[in-house]
């Protein structure tokens, strides 16, 4: 069997560009490949809608990797078990109130999934700004993270969709670059993003369903963002709620395209 160095480069370059150009217009744009981006990815994927997931970093799971203080556990409760057990997950109880799971095995299923739904993930691309055409959030701003970490003046790629979801966590980066340089009023309390509140866990879980909300026309927030922008707690290493808000974000895209 002959083996050809530039047949190996050529199919990469194709297949990979051809991804890229399908990314251009989609019905929703996920940035941040952690539990709560996956699980929306899954979701909408599933349910036909073209989905892409950008991550920064060369791996998706955000912080399920780590568990707690790089424990590799993950805990969760009673109303999540039916999202992990409709991933695959291997799950344990643990006492009458908590389950358990590896996480290396929840992140690996969670991305299984959503590739496997149909959602686009690339990782290794930077989100740096949003698309903002008449007060609304209609696409995203990429860069490669290599011309990030280097800091090379480089312009970026632009994209179209129909919705947007904030998915990057405790830094809600993306509702935060729409503040920051639109100088716009967002959809809470104060109109602009409060910030994380510490640690309470059974408060942040259940604040985090409630807060995952459309929160500038366009801009969906999901898990940890969906705190940070509204004021919620932080839980710690549970991540029942990430997946509750993707699920949770997830639908109310999907209610809005039927409408
Ligand atoms: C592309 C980006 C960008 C960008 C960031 O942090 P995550 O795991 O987010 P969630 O909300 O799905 O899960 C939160 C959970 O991991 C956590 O931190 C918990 C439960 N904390 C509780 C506590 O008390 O501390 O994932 C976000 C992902 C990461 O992979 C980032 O690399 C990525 O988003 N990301 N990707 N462009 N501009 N910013």
């Amino acid at each position: 069997m002959k083996l050809d160095e530039t047949v190996i480069s050529r199919a990469v370059i194709e297949r990979y560009t051809t991804k890229l150009l399908s990314c251009l217009d989609v019905d929703v744009e996920i940035v941040g490949g952690g539990p709560s981006g996956l699980t929306a990815a899954y979701y909408l994927a599933r349910a036909g809608l073209k989905t892409t997931v950008y991550e920064r970093k060369l791996s998706v799971g955000g912080g399920m990797w780590g568990g707690a203080a790089m424990m590799n556990e993950i805990v969760f409760q009673e109303p999540a078990r039916p999202i992990f057990e409709e991933f695959g997950v291997r799950i344990s109880r643990y006492g009458d109130d908590y389950y358990t799971a590896s996480s290396v095995e929840c992140v690996a299923a969670l991305t299984l999934r959503a590739c496997q739904a149909g959602a686009n993930i690339l990782n290794l691309i930077s989100v740096e700004d949003v698309v903002l055409h008449n007060n609304r959030v209609s696409g995203l701003v990429l860069n490669w993270s290599a011309v990030d970490i280097a800091g090379l003046h480089v312009d970026p790629i632009a994209t179209r969709s129909r919705f947007v979801v904030d998915a990057t966590g405790h830094d809600a980066a993306v509702v935060n670059v729409l503040t920051r340089k639109a100088g716009v009023q967002i959809h809470n309390a104060s109109g602009q993003v409060q910030g994380e509140k510490p640690m309470w866990a059974e408060i942040g879980e259940m604040q985090i369903v409630d807060n995952t909300t459309e929160v500038y026309p366009g801009l969906y927030v999901t898990g940890m963002a969906a705190n940070a922008v509204h004021g919620g707690y932080r839980m710690g290493a549970i991540f029942g709620g990430m997946v509750l808000s993707g699920r949770q974000v997830a639908q109310m895209i999907i209610d809005r395209l039927k409408e």
